[in-house]
């Protein structure tokens, strides 16, 4: 293999640019690209953990048939038997695929052709339809098309940028980067609309806390704010636009004056001017929006919403300007560009008698599929009532991801044949899978993706395929060969894939379709392996596109962009005395979706050990929990089990869960468990932000956290959270029931050998336990009837120590890190692995007073700078504590290791 490969980070769909190589020990090193137009070499701390990652851990690395080990001509074999089986019997509709969009485009454009064009049915659905449906839906109701019309340099060029429903700081990270140093050159105004106060307010000049689902109230209201003000732009909407009436109208029955409203979204009136104005004001505005406004039951509505605003000024398709939804998975767009959703047929073609009879001839078949197939949450309660009898789900783990989760695994438990390519093995949803097939994983997989701004850039292998592994696009072709169709899927490699889906996107397009990369159809092997990020529409015989919509032509029938009339109606979601509080669900700066990569990297586990219960103080205090507790959360559909994070960054009514956790990581922590099973009317997609549910504290009788060289089984505890860790893997413990403690401590000290060390207080209940083998600590126990407030980050770095002398050993027992190992506290910057208390005592010995006075001291936050808004954090709050003279220790400290 080559020295260096240029590549495309395989997390969010910002898309940054990597180079792989090998240092002089031989171990792969990946850093930013500074060639590649989204990130200019930057990266953010998920991209710079990608080499740790690349571990055999968890690999699935064989294909299985019913439990038992098969060669790929078996596997190949049965899969297509069994899918023709149920065809045969049941019909083409009794089958389907569920993928999703961290495919490569090539993967997916098979999968499309061989469900849609061969098989006959649309019953193709991908974890898509939980993220971009409702932006798709709503672009294609404003645009005729799913046009994203902006590009990043648009953030940095826009005076006004406003976040709605977006966590930018830690879920596109290179693109907050990007207008954090936009905003420190040009002093970018930035709004925040989103019910939580997040680390992206870390650069807002106002933060909107409004209700949850509030979004198309408060644009409707920005609309007639504009219309009042006289800020609109007349010539624009009279000559390319139509339904500007219909749709202030709408605005108008909704919303009443702005003090109404304000109450309504329970916002400081003032607050409302303040954006009202702004908005008016600034002629640069870019309103970027993500799954605060996506996945709701209104969510096409908002987007639509805010397009209505934008189209009402004009301001879109210029330098600046324009309504952004940014992507989610790193190839949400080529997923759509391919057709993958089951609403849509193939490159941005829809189920039209002409367009089904167009892609028919390309495809060389009588007929494609006659119409739309189920959407994800349709296409499970297919499979739950027996509709659906075979499913292949690829590259998504629905199990943790679908709502109504639990009901989602009764139904899969349930399904005659089900089928899952995945790299790992130790998924929730491969506990289903009949038949597991192996993927190549990130570093071994050779396409193309697609970003937020429409840029197209290669992901190219670095390694060999661990395993049998083989590509999506391999396995799909081979079964489709099995089941006969191997003259249209004998593609030698994913180039072959990639130049028919670009002359499928140009086949009789003649500027009626905004996809159109038809100057990449001729791509010959060679340039396609070398080739450079583009953007598209890239017609042959001219330039790749850069902003669309400039000249204010759209794509419906006469041109024109669409106003659409968005009447704000209340999230279906609501509280009642049984479950009285609203949860919301999201993500974690350094984990990716449900951690199957992410969870490999012990720098970026450390972050956040354990799902937190984010809760106001108010809600906390009225429930009797504690910070640093645990708790149970639960509604009719599911339970979680977290510990609470007492915070004001929570709004009193409402809780916030991260949406990572899996059965593979914790006890019972998985978000979509609580989650009803309520969609969007137009788009599909589910309201994966609201339930209602209500929380207690679990009564626990003793916590525990264990460190340990190897993984140690506590499944049977009713909490447990286990991550990797520097020196091997960490889990926090608790149990309803004293004794199990002692049986935990009988089973270490059967499983390890070697010395082990105690320490007991009975009085107060504490027991602490280390085992060692040759000088090295093999396992740590600590036990108490309270949370532990042990370092978790000063019990990893004994563990990775090659041996403990005696002063480390004592300071073990005494449970509190020594002089010679000073506590480090949670870890804040994973780049440079720094913890909160060393921050904290370098901000005391030091008085630093900025980011980067820290930085200068420490180096945290000096490299891909996604801690800066937690170090401004504890600077605020060192500062406010000296001023009151109370500096007391770790009082801002996250629960997850207050304890
Ligand atoms: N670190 C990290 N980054 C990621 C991912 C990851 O797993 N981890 N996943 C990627 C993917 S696939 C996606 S889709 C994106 C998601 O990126 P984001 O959408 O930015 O992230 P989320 O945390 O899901 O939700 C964003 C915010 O919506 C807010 N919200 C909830 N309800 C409402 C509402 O009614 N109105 C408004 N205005 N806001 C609301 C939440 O409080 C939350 O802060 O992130 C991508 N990037
Ligand atoms: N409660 C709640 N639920 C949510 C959300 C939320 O905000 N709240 N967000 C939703 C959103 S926006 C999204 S995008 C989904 C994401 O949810 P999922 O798609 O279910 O989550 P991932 O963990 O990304 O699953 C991807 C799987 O594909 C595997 N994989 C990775 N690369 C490849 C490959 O090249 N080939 C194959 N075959 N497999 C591969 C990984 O090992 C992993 O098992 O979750 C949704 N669910
Ligand atoms: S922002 Fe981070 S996760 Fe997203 S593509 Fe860039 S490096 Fe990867
Ligand atoms: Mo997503």
């Amino acid at each position: 293999m080559t020295a260096a490969v240029r590549t495309t980070c395989p997390y969010c769909g910002v898309g940054c640019g990597v180079v792989a190589s090998r240092d002089e020990a031989g171990h792969w090193q990946v850093r930013g690209d500074e060639q590649h137009p989204a990130n200019f070499g930057r990266l953010c701390s998920k991209g710079a953990a990608l080499a740790e990652t690349l571990v055999p851990e968890g690999r699935l690395l064989f294909p299985e048939i019913d439990g038992r080990r098969a060669g790929w001509g078996e596997a190949v074999a049965t899969v297509a038997e069994r899918l023709k089986a149920t065809i045969d019997v049941h019909g083409a509709g009794s089958v389907a695929f569920y993928v999703s969009g961290q495919l490569l485009t090539e993967d997916y454009y098979v999968a499309n052709k061989l469900m849609k064009g061969f098989i006959g049915s649309s019953n193709i659905d991908t974890n898509s339809r939980l993220c971009m449906a409702s932006t798709v839906a709503g672009h294609k109701r404003a645009f005729g098309s799913d046009t994203v019309p902006g590009l990043y340099v648009d953030l940095e060029l826009a005076d006004l940028v406003v976040l709605v429903g977006s966590n930018l700081a830690w879920c596109h990270p290179v693109l907050f980067q990007r207008l954090r140093a936009a905003q420190e050159k040009r002093g970018t105004r930035v709004v925040v609309i989103d019910p939580r106060r997040t680390d992206s307010c870390d650069i807002a000049d106002l933060h909107l806390a409004l209700q949850p689902g509030g979004d198309v109230a408060l644009f409707n209201g920005l609309l007639l704010h504009l219309a009042e003000a006289g800020q609109l732009a007349p010539d624009f909407i009279r000559n390319k636009t139509r339904g500007f009436e219909e749709a202030l109208t709408a605005a108008r029955t909704g919303e009443a004056e702005a003090g109404a409203l304000a109450q309504k979204l329970g916002l400081a009136e003032a607050d409302l001017q303040k954006f009202f104005n702004l908005f008016a004001q600034t002629e640069r505005v870019v309103t970027v929006f993500s799954q605060g406004v996506n996945q709701s039951d209104t969510g096409t509505d908002k987007v639509n919403a805010i397009i209505n605003c934008h189209l009402a000024t004009g301001r879109i398709g210029r330098e600046g300007m324009g309504p952004f939804s940014v992507t989610g998975q790193p190839n949400a767009m080529g997923g759509r560009e391919v057709g993958g959703l089951a609403n849509q047929l193939a490159a941005h073609m829809g189920f039209s008698a002409a367009e089904r009879e167009r892609v028919a001839r390309f495809w060389a078949v009588p007929a494609v599929a006659g119409g739309e197939g189920l959407k994800a949450v349709e296409m499970f309660e297919a499979v739950a009532d027996g509709r659906i009898k075979a499913i292949w789900i690829m590259a998504t783990n629905p199990a943790v991801s679908l709502p109504q989760a639990d009901a989602v695994r009764a139904a899969l438990e349930a399904c005659p044949l089900v089928i899952l390519s995945d790299c790992i093995g130790t998924t929730d949803t491969g506990r289903y899978a009949h038949i597991r097939l192996p993927a190549t994983g990130w570093g071994e997989k050779d396409g193309t993706v697609t970003n937020s701004e429409r840029t197209i850039s290669r992901q190219r292998a670095f390694l060999p395929a661990l395993g049998e592994a083989r590509p999506d696009w391999w396995i799909i072709s081979r079964v489709a060969a099995a089941m006969g169709h191997g003259a249209a899927f004998a593609y030698q490699g994913p180039a072959d894939i990639f130049r028919e889906h670009a002359a499928l996107s140009a086949f009789e397009n003649d500027g009626t379709r905004d996809f159109d990369i038809g100057a990449a159809a001729d791509l010959d092997d060679a340039a396609y392996d070398k080739a450079q990020p583009f953007r598209w529409p890239w017609v042959a015989g001219s330039a790749p596109a850069g902003r669309l919509f400039g000249g204010g032509r759209f794509f419906t029938a006469d041109g024109r962009a669409n106003f659409v009339a968005t009447i704000s109606r209340p999230p279906r979601s609501r509280v009642s005395q049984e479950f009285s509080l609203l949860l919301n669900t999201g993500r974690y700066r350094d984990q990716w979706h449900t951690m199957t990569r992410t969870g490999l990297a012990a720098r970026l586990t450390a972050h956040r050990s354990e799902p937190l219960l984010e809760i106001n103080p108010a809600d906390a205090g009225a429930r009797g929990l504690a910070d640093g507790c645990l708790a149970e959360v639960e509604n009719a559909d599911g339970r979680y089990i977290a510990r609470v994070r007492v915070t004001a960054a929570q709004q009193a009514g409402q809780i916030f869960l991260p949406m990572h956790w899996s059965g593979a990581f914790a006890a019972r922590a998985v978000a979509g468990a609580l989650i009803p099973p309520v969609v969007d009317p137009v788009s599909g997609q589910p309201a994966l932000k609201l339930a209602a549910v209500e929380v207690k504290p679990l009564a626990a009788a003793w916590h525990g956290v264990l460190i340990s060289a190897a993984p140690v089984d506590v499944t049977e505890l009713a909490y447990w959270a286990r991550r990797r860790a520097r020196g091997g893997y960490l889990a926090e413990l608790a149990g309803l029931a004293a004794e199990e403690a002692e049986e935990l401590i009988t089973r270490l000290d059967a499983a390890l050998e070697g010395e082990r060390l105690d320490y007991r207080d009975p009085a107060r209940g504490t027991v602490r336990h280390a085992w060692f083998a040759g000088g090295r600590l093999v396992a740590a126990l600590f036990v108490s009837p309270q949370p532990l407030r042990v370092d978790r980050s000063w019990l990893e770095a004994l563990a990775a120590e090659e041996a403990l002398d005696g002063a480390a050993r004592a300071s073990l027992l005494a449970g509190r890190a020594g002089a010679g190992r000073p506590a480090t506290g949670r870890i804040v910057c994973s780049c440079f692995q720094v913890g909160f208390d060393s921050i904290v005592t370098a901000i005391r010995t030091g008085r630093l007073t900025s980011p980067a006075e820290i930085g200068a001291a420490l180096k945290a936050g000096t490299n891909c700078g996604s801690c800066i808004p937690e170090l401004k954090e504890i600077l605020a709050h060192e500062h406010a504590a000296s001023l009151a003279g109370t500096a007391g220790p770790r009082t801002v400290e996250p629960a997850d290791n207050a304890a």
